[in-house]
Formats: C-alpha cells, sequence, structure tokens
C-alpha cells in the first residue's frame, strides 16, 4: 500500500492507531468485539510495519505495544506523591460492628460501598492529557517500581482515555485462576516450578524486565480508588467509581452501595457463596464510607485508612493425610517436624508439606503418622496442621517420635531453651545447604529461580558447596543441563539471575551472609550507614551500638563475624568474584552539611518532629545517632534540652539551635 506524503502516513498511523484502541477496549473492556479477530490482525500488522519503517511518526501509546516494547535493564524508583495506604484486615462481623461503631461515635451517618477485595498487587496510573504517562507498583507505599512497560501489555488499562485529562487511578493488577491453570500447565512441560498461586503468578509477571514475557501472561485490571476525587468535584466513592469506568477504566460491577452493617453482612455472605465460581481470587471484602467528605474528616492512621477496613474470609480447614513427619535442619540447626501431606487444594494453593512447629506442639496434638488431619491456611501465611481427627483412627497409626540424631549428618541433637532440638555439626550438609537457600532467597541475595530443591540438587551433585560456588555454577553447565529437569533454558535464566546478583547493594549481601541476628532491616541500616562493606569490617563496637538500632548483641555478633578469617576469606573471594560491595541505596541528595555527618537531637523542635528531622537528615546522607560522642558531628538542640546538651557542650561538638536549624533546612 502506498501512503504518499508524511501528512497521509501519519494520518493512516493514526486512524489504524484508534481503530485499534477502540477494537480493544470493546474486546477487552466490553466483551463485545465489531471487528473480527482477522480484521484486528490486519490493522495491527498494518500499524507494526509502518511504526518500523517510520519510528519518528509511532506514539509511544501505541496499541502495538500491548504484544511488549523493548525489555528494560533494572527497575526505576517511584515516589507516591500521595501513599497508597493498605487496609486493616477484620475477621468477623463483631469487628465489623467496631469499624462502624467508631464512625458513628465519631458523629457520622455513613453509607458504604462492599467491594470484591481482588487478590493481586496494587497498582497507580498516571495519566496526562488522557494519556498514560507511567504506571507504578504500590511497593512500601512510599516507593513504588516504574512497570509502565509491563502495565501497557495489560489490554484492559487504557492506553488513551475517553477525555483529555490529567489523572491518577488506582487499582490491581491480577491473574484470572484459568490463566495460572494454563501457565503451569506449561511451566510444567519446560520443567519449571509450579506457581503457588495468583498473586505471585501476577507480582512475578509484572516484575519481569522483558515485557513480551508479561504479555504472554495475560494480565487484567481492576480499578477501585481514585486519591483525590474532590479536585474533580466528586463527592462520594461511588460516583468515583462511575467516573473513572466512564474514562475507560476497568471498574468491577460487584462493588454496591449499603445502607449499614446489615447490608454490608449481606453483601459478605453472598459473595463468600459466590466466591469459587469467580473467574479470578478474591480475599475478602473491602467496605469503604462511601461519602468522601467523610472519608477526608475520618482520615488515616500512618498505615490504614480509618474509613475502610478489609473483611478477610475465614481461613479455610480441610482434611487430608498425615502420611510421614520429616525433620528439616534450619540454618541455625534448629531441628523442626514437617508434616508430609496427601496434596491437597487449600485457600488456591496445593499443600503437602506443613510445619508442625516443634516436638511439644506434635506431643500437645498426639500427631500420629496415618492420622487424618485437618489444615489451615489464611491469606499467603504457611498451612498449619490442626489437629488429627481422632473419630478417624484405625489404630494402625505410628505414634510421634522425636528424633535423637540429625537426619543429615548424624550428630546428636542438643536441646537448647525448654523446647527446641539443634544440630550443632558445624559441618553438617543441611546447615549448609539452608544457608545457600538463605542466601539466594529473595530478601537476600533475590536470585530468581534458585529455590530450595535446586539448591539441594546442586548440592548433593557437587557443584555448589559454598556461597563462592554460585558464582561458578556456570563452569557446570552442560552437567547442570544433564540433570532430570534442567532445561536449556531454565539452565540459561538461572545463570543470568546468578550473574544479575553480582550488582545487588550491598544490603542484600550482609544480609545473605547469615551473621547472627542481623535481619534484612538492620542490614540495610548498616549499609546505608558504612555505604561499603570495608568500611563494615573496620566498624569498631562502639561506633555499632552508637546506631539506633543496633544493640549490643548484635554488634558484638558483627564484630565476631569479622574475627573469622574464613568469613574475611568468603568476602575477598567473593569481591573478587566481582560482587558488589557499596550501598547503591535510594538517590539522596547531598548537602555538605549534612552528607555523612553524624546528629544527635535533644530537646523539642517547634515546627518538625523527630521522626521528620531524621527522615530529612537521612535523605541528605546525613545519619542520626542516640547517644553523643566524639564521633558526633552536630548536636541539635531544641525546646527542653537533656543532659546532652551539656556533654555536646564538653565536647566542643557543633550545636544547632532552633534558628540555626530552621535556617538550613530552609535553605535545602
Ligand atoms: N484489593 C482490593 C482493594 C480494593 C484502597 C484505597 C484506599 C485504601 C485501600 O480489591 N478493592 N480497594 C482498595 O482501596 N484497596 C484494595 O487493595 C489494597 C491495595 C493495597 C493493599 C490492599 O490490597
Amino acid at each position: 500500500m502506498n501512503y504518499g506524503n508524511n501528512e497521509e502516513i501519519k494520518k493512516r498511523m493514526a486512524e489504524l492507531s484508534a481503530i485499534l484502541k477502540q477494537a480493544n477496549y470493546e474486546y477487552y473492556n466490553l466483551d463485545n468485539p465489531s471487528l473480527t479477530d482477522q480484521e484486528y490482525d490486519k490493522y495491527l500488522r498494518e500499524l507494526i510495519v509502518l511504526e518500523e519503517k517510520y519510528p519518528e511518526f509511532s506514539d509511544p501509546n501505541s496499541p502495538t505495544k500491548r504484544v511488549g516494547g523493548e525489555a528494560i535493564d533494572k527497575f526505576v524508583k517511584v515516589k507516591h506523591k500521595i501513599p497508597m495506604i493498605s487496609l486493616a484486615d477484620v475477621f468477623n462481623e463483631e469487628e465489623i460492628y467496631d469499624f462502624t461503631n467508631r464512625i458513628k461515635n465519631a458523629g457520622f451517618k455513613p453509607e458504604y460501598v462492599c467491594e470484591l477485595k481482588i487478590d493481586g498487587l496494587g497498582v497507580s496510573l498516571h495519566y496526562e492529557h488522557g494519556k498514560l504517562i507511567f504506571a507504578a507498583t504500590r511497593g512500601d507505599g512510599v516507593i513504588g517500581e516504574d512497570i509502565t512497560h509491563n502495565v501497557k501489555t495489560i489490554k484492559t488499562v487504557p492506553l488513551d482515555l475517553k477525555r483529555d485529562i490529567d489523572i491518577e487511578v488506582r487499582g490491581e493488577i491480577y491473574m484470572n485462576k484459568a490463566t495460572l491453570e494454563k501457565l503451569n500447565q506449561e511451566r510444567e512441560r519446560n520443567g519449571e516450578s509450579k506457581l503457588q498461586n495468583v498473586r505471585n503468578a501476577a507480582a512475578g509477571s509484572i516484575r519481569q524486565l522483558d515485557p513480551k514475557i508479561a504479555a504472554k501472561r495475560h494480565l487484567d485490571t481492576w480499578i477501585y480508588h481514585l486519591p483525590n476525587p474532590l479536585d474533580y468535584g466528586i463527592k462520594t466513592h461511588k460516583e468515583a467509581m462511575d467516573f473513572m469506568a466512564e474514562l475507560g477504566f476497568k471498574v468491577n460491577p460487584a462493588s454496591r452501595l449499603v445502607k449499614d452493617e446489615k447490608g454490608i453482612m449481606e453483601y459478605i455472605k453472598e459473595y463468600a457463596a459466590k466466591r469459587s465460581e469467580l473467574p479470578y481470587e478474591i480475599d475478602g471484602i473491602v467496605i469503604k464510607v462511601n461519602n468522601i467528605a467523610m472519608q477526608q474528616e475520618l482520615g488515616s492512621t500512618v498505615k490504614y485508612p480509618r474509613w475502610a477496613v478489609a473483611y478477610k474470609f475465614p481461613a479455610e480447614e480441610v482434611l487430608t493425610k498425615l502420611k510421614d513427619i520429616k525433620f528439616t535442619v534450619g540454618r541455625t540447626g534448629q531441628i523442626t517436624p514437617n508434616a508430609v501431606l496427601e496434596p491437597v487444594l487449600v485457600m488456591g494453593s496445593t499443600i503437602s508439606r506443613a510445619t508442625l512447629h516443634n516436638e511439644d506442639y506434635c506431643r500437645e496434638l498426639d500427631l500420629r503418622i496415618g492420622d487424618i488431619v485437618s489444615i489451615k491456611k489464611a491469606g499467603d501465611v504457611i498451612p498449619e496442621v490442626v489437629e488429627p481427627k481422632l473419630e478417624r483412627r484405625t489404630g494402625a497409626e505410628i505414634p510421634f517420635q522425636m528424633i535423637k540424631n540429625c537426619p543429615i549428618c548424624g550428630s546428636l541433637l542438643v536441646k537448647k531453651g525448654n523446647v527446641d532440638y539443634f544440630c550443632v555439626n558445624d559441618d553438617c550438609p543441611k546447615k549448609n545447604i539452608a544457608g545457600l537457600i538463605h542466601y539466594a532467597s529473595r530478601k537476600a541475595m533475590n536470585i530468581d529461580g534458585l529455590g530450595e530443591e535446586i539448591i539441594e540438587d546442586f548440592y548433593n551433585e557437587g557443584f555448589l558447596k559454598t556461597i563462592p560456588d554460585f558464582y561458578t555454577l556456570k563452569e557446570h553447565r552442560e552437567e547442570i543441563i544433564a540433570l532430570e529437569g534442567y532445561g536449556n533454558k531454565k539452565v540459561s535464566n538461572l545463570l543470568l539471575a546468578i550473574e544479575e546478583s553480582k550488582s545487588n547493594s550491598v544490603e542484600r549481601l550482609i544480609f545473605g551472609l547469615g551473621i547472627r541476628g542481623i535481619g534484612a532491616k538492620n542490614a540495610k541500616i548498616l549499609a546505608s550507614t558504612y555505604k561499603n562493606m570495608a568500611n563494615l569490617r573496620e566498624a569498631t563496637y562502639e561506633d555499632l551500638t552508637s546506631i539506633r538500632d543496633i544493640g549490643e548483641v548484635l554488634a558484638q555478633n558483627i564484630v565476631n563475624y569479622f574475627r573469622v578469617p574464613s568469613n574475611i576469606e568468603l568476602l575477598e573471594t567473593l569481591e573478587n568474584k566481582g560482587i558488589n560491595m557499596n550501598y547503591i541505596g535510594n538517590e539522596i541528595a547531598s548537602n555538605a552539611l549534612i552528607t555523612d555527618k553524624k546528629f544527635v537531637i535533644t530537646g523539642t523542635i517547634s515546627f518538625m518532629s523527630r521522626e521528620e528531622i531524621k527522615e530529612l537528615l537521612e535523605n541528605y546522607g546525613g545519619k542520626t545517632v542516640d547517644s553523643v560522642s566524639k564521633n558526633t558531628d552536630v548536636v541539635i538542640v531544641g525546646e527542653a534540652p537533656g543532659s546532652k546538651y551539656d556533654k555536646a557542650k564538653s565536647l566542643g561538638i557543633e550545636i544547632w539551635d532552633e534558628p540555626k536549624f530552621k535556617e538550613i533546612v530552609d535553605s535545602l
């Protein structure tokens, strides 16, 4: 087809774009297409060809993006202007009345909107002049990640709105049950592990760097929140939902305006019964005050709105057979009894293992191998064995016996405290395997795809005995591919994920080392305080204890860890293999008066809370510590200061009184 001059070409591309977008909306949002698939594909192909030929005329919001544009190489952080707060959970009728009574006691007579609580992940969508500009995950509610490249592949997220409007809306990205089923069948064919539930599947899909992969996951959305309705003259949540639907967003038709608690309870009852027939997972019912002015007067706590709650469906209890009791050895050597169960479906997941906590728990329940037991799984917590069904006993069951020796290395177990048993053999393979699993885990080095079974396989094959061995696995590539269930693609993805882990910010490595008592949060504090591993290695006990969240025990554990030659050797080996030893963390502004300075705050500053001062100083690379020492750079002195003020003067430490501090804050 020849298009004549540039104007003709641009016109044709815009025409095709409009035809395809309208067709998408009719197909995915209205479920009432006017184009046949063949017609749709013909127009799409024509537009793809034109965009390749004339990239300068290509629209960033072109419908061709639905099939996935360029891959990104890392996720960019996004700060939410209005925090994306979560919902407080309630579990029964009494707690629902507590919620509504609190509102009525505050003098309000509210109506409520009841909504299905979609089991996916929160998303924020930003539009300017009616065009999708960017999309971000909820993250921790304040800082999310830019996922625009993947969101554009979600067919029900409009790339253009019905009006030329600037707006942010929020909703849930989710995966249908049937989509997960198909995805898991395909993963099983590829020898990949099955995804446990739709929430993990949706989260894993939206966190793909390559949108062509995300496009294949057929994600979907329900939009349920307008953060600033009054800016659009909207007075109720119901109006907001209708407004967003008119703009072209997919809004759940099951939402319902109810007058009172009776209406709420009827809605809950109705959807508890319908839940299993829905094409998507819901984990509860969201109850919101309808009137926006009331919402704003009720306000929010730091974490939750006071005008909305999430009623969570009760945990499902199902029966299955206790086939065996196995004992696992944790990375600290702790022995935990685990139930090996006849696989059973609970809350959308197939369960074949459940924790039995410790020996006392098993004795109190008088658990016997062969028992029929009830299993309970609430939300995404690990499933639990509730009790054996005594009436189902045949007499053939085998009473519980606590083991005396480590199931892996055979060494005699030692009882510590009054319940737990430990394997104290430092060369116990299971402890080593658990240490490797911890190192690769999500909150540590976050090596995608390297789950427990794979690590256990590699350990038993001898490819992976110590942490540095992760980075030489690529030398065993052929041997690994030869293993049962390890396809070429799967091994390539694993080796790529291992290489990617080298560029983590150093807090992940600090946590992955398994220093006693150092969790992910403290690891981040240490990383942001010391900026790199070398500085942390040099930190003295006094230095460490002067950090707010690090007490004596942790400080001693850290100092001890760096005194062990094999640990120093490990770190040097890892550094030589190219593992990043620096803190990459959140970008912080810098200011000579604040960056890398240690501050103590004493007394009350009239215009800022201590938390806000701490956050401001941290944003500029400063650090607040609790006690004044010769390492303190500045003491900020407010109203009615304490002895720290005197100590600062005696040590000749720089003092900022309130006027001085205010002057500096205003200058930032
Ligand atoms: N998951 C949901 C859902 C919903 C937000 C807006 C203000 C307070 C929470 O279906 N229907 N409505 C809201 O309203 N949130 C939901 O999910 C939230 C998102 C983040 C945590 C909860 O899952």
